[in-house]
């Protein structure tokens, strides 16, 4: 069972280098914290990485958000990422065609392939989602490492994914080609993948409130760690809307690592 299972012991299962890197970082920095910087000014956005910055192993963007995007306001966060070692994942939810999904991940203004460690994606097209997001990797990306999340699940209530949905996204994880540009799975339960040397990454976490006013449905750190099967929690709001974000981030950063530990020693 792969919940039992260190992340130490699962780098060394993973076919994609980015899950093995994040996993390696997870256990040397000790943080399965990801925070979700849904904020739509850069300053804020690098404030907040720059303050949570150490407790964190991942930071998650949707740069389409942010009012004065420029490619200074990138290297500048690729500059937090380096001094604070945290990986940076843009959750875009690609879900076209091939063709569509390369121009998306490659090109525009964000160019996302030449600076996002992970992406995240819909299976709703099926396995050419893969294909065409490799497609998009492009000289900017040459030499790098890049990897992708697959959308199993979400958070959303009344979202439309079925248990046999979940059951065909697991597959386009595990079989095939690509796999090894597959770093994990975005779901809600441990129940949706087998494969130790995938991740799964849950948003949807906060230590109090329980759902927002637009279907967004929360858990605790403990809960999804430990009943859910969650690697990584994501917290949003919990972090950007408490009085002292940094200390907010060490405070989940804790839960969701002693969590995991707990997890791992039954
Ligand atoms: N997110 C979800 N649920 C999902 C998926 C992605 O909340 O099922 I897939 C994203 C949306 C947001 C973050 O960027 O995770 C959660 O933010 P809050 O913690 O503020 O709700």
């Amino acid at each position: 069972q792969r919940t039992k299972l260190t992340y130490e012991s699962r780098a060394n299962l993973a076919k994609s280098p980015v899950a093995k890197r994040l996993f390696n970082l997870m256990a040397s920095k000790q943080t399965n914290l990801c925070l979700a910087a849904d904020l739509t000014r850069a300053d804020e956005i690098l404030e907040v990485a720059d303050k949570c910055g150490p407790y964190i192993c991942l930071l998650k963007t949707h740069v389409d958000i942010v009012e004065d995007f420029s490619a200074e306001f990138i290297s500048n966060l690729q500059a937090l990422a380096e001094r604070h070692n945290f990986l940076l994942m843009e959750d875009r939810k690609f879900a076209d065609i091939g063709n569509t999904v390369a121009l998306q991940y490659g090109k525009g203004v964000y160019k996302i392939s030449s600076w996002a460690d992970l992406v995240t994606a819909h299976t709703l097209p099926g396995r050419s989602i893969l294909q065409g997001l490799k497609a998009g990797l492009g000289e900017q990306a040459a030499g790098k490492e890049r990897g992708v999340f697959l959308l199993a699940e979400m958070s959303a209530s009344g979202n439309l994914i079925d248990a046999k949905y979940k059951e065909s996204s697991n597959k386009i994880a595990t079989e095939g080609a690509d796999v090894d540009f597959v770093a994990g799975v975005v779901c809600q339960s441990s129940d949706a993948f087998a494969f130790p040397g995938l991740l799964q990454l849950t948003p949807g976490v906060k230590i109090d409130e329980t759902v927002d006013q637009l279907g967004q449905q929360y858990q605790t750190p403990e809960h999804v760690v430990k009943e859910r099967g969650a690697d990584i929690g994501v917290v949003g709001r919990g972090i950007l809307k408490a009085t002292n974000p940094e200390q907010t981030a060490q405070t989940y950063r804790d839960r969701l690592w002693a969590a995991y530990q707990d997890r791992v020693a039954k």
